[in-house]
């Protein structure tokens, strides 16, 4: 078996063993596996937009947009068109290729779906990928979204099966692989990862990542958020997760799903260069690009550039579908 194998059937201990290597073996390991499939110094860019923000009927123990929770963030209504279009339309002038637009929703109203649906025609419209995270789907609904053009829908799992129930209560894990089934079932590429730092043990992030790998088909996008902490949440205050353990887990992704973008996403304000740049070394391919996450501050596109400039890493300027992921020789 080479490291560039794409398998769907790894133990618990085999992906525990991979965490436990040293660590200059698993980045060793990871860095090769990337090779094999990407061009090592090329990042992709997505820039996130919050659509609908806060009083969200979930009760997610990190989340800032919880109406279950007072965190001082002000609820918005879903916003127009043309504010959604002009986003995605400076996002794109600073070199984006994807506009991730997100909603505080458990699961979109049809109402709710007809407005997406006219959002998705207008970034596309521009020439940029989409990509929508809205909550829980039904199979009909991701199949309009699939009709209406969509490039990608995230949906994380965000901790493993067994820390789920500590974290969110008003839904299940179930639940999120229901609605994953439903993305994939449309022929959307799946965007899928989830958040690091909220108290689960190394075996939960081997678990999740576990969850994730094992799926029929890896998701083609996987996003490792590091926890933003938000005053006013239950996970305010949880200990801080060491960097280095953050980069284990991204090279344990990279090397569990070789041909997938591994986005290293929330959680960049409080890192290092030195952090992200071993990010990139252990195979983390993608990030969220722009001032703005969803409701909390990600590093300005200035930092960003000034970053990849240093490490010589190129920002992918043609919108690729994942599935023509282009294989770049060892
Ligand atoms: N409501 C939808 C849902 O939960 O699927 C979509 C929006 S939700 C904000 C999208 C993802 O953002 C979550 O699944 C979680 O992984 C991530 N997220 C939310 N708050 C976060 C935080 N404080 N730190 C890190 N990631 C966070
Ligand atoms: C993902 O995995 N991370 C993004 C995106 N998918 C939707 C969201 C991060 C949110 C961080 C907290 C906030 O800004 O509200
Ligand atoms: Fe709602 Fe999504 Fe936040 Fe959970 S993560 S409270 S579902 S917006």
């Amino acid at each position: 078996m080479t490291d560039s194998a794409i398998r769907h059937d790894w133990t618990a201990d085999e992906i525990e063993a991979l965490f436990a290597l040293p660590f200059n073996d698993l980045l060793f390991r990871a860095q090769t596996t990337h090779r094999r499939h990407f061009d090592a110094n090329q990042v992709q860019v997505s820039t996130l937009l919050s659509i609908k923000t806060g009083a969200c009927p979930e009760d997610c123990g990190y989340c800032s947009q919880s109406s279950k929770y007072d965190t001082g963030l002000e609820r918005e209504k879903l916003l127009p068109l043309d504010e959604v279009v002009a986003a995605a339309q400076a996002a794109k002038a600073k070199g984006s290729t994807r506009f991730c637009m997100g909603a505080a929703w458990r699961n979109p109203t049809d109402k709710n779906m007809d407005k997406v649906v006219e959002m998705i025609g207008a970034v596309r419209d521009l020439g940029m990928e989409t990509c929508v995270t809205l909550g829980m789907l039904t199979a009909a609904q991701a199949g309009r979204l699939k009709d209406a053009g969509l490039d990608y829908y995230n949906h994380n799992l965000d901790t493993s099966p067994e820390f789920y129930g500590n974290v969110v209560t008003t839904r299940t894990f179930q639940d999120r692989l229901d609605t994953l089934e439903h993305v994939r079932g449309a022929g959307i590429h799946v965007c899928s990862g989830g958040i690091l730092g909220m108290g689960e043990s190394s075996r939960d992030r081997a678990s999740m990542l576990r969850a994730l790998a094992n799926m029929p088909q890896h998701p083609e996008s996987v996003p490792i958020n590091l926890l933003v902490q938000v005053e006013g949440t239950p996970l305010h205050g949880a200990d801080k997760l060491d960097d280095l353990e953050f980069v284990r887990t991204i090279a344990v992704a990279r090397i569990l799903m070789p041909a997938s973008y591994v986005r290293l996403s929330a959680g960049r304000t409080g890192m290092s260069d030195a952090t992200q740049a071993l990010c990139f070394l252990a195979g983390a391919n993608s990030v969220f690009y722009g001032e703005r996450l969803l409701t909390t501050e990600n590093p300005g596109a200035d930092h960003d550039q000034r970053l990849f400039a240093r490490l010589g890493i190129n920002m992918e300027t043609r919108p690729l579908a994942a599935d023509s992921q282009a294989c770049c020789g060892s």
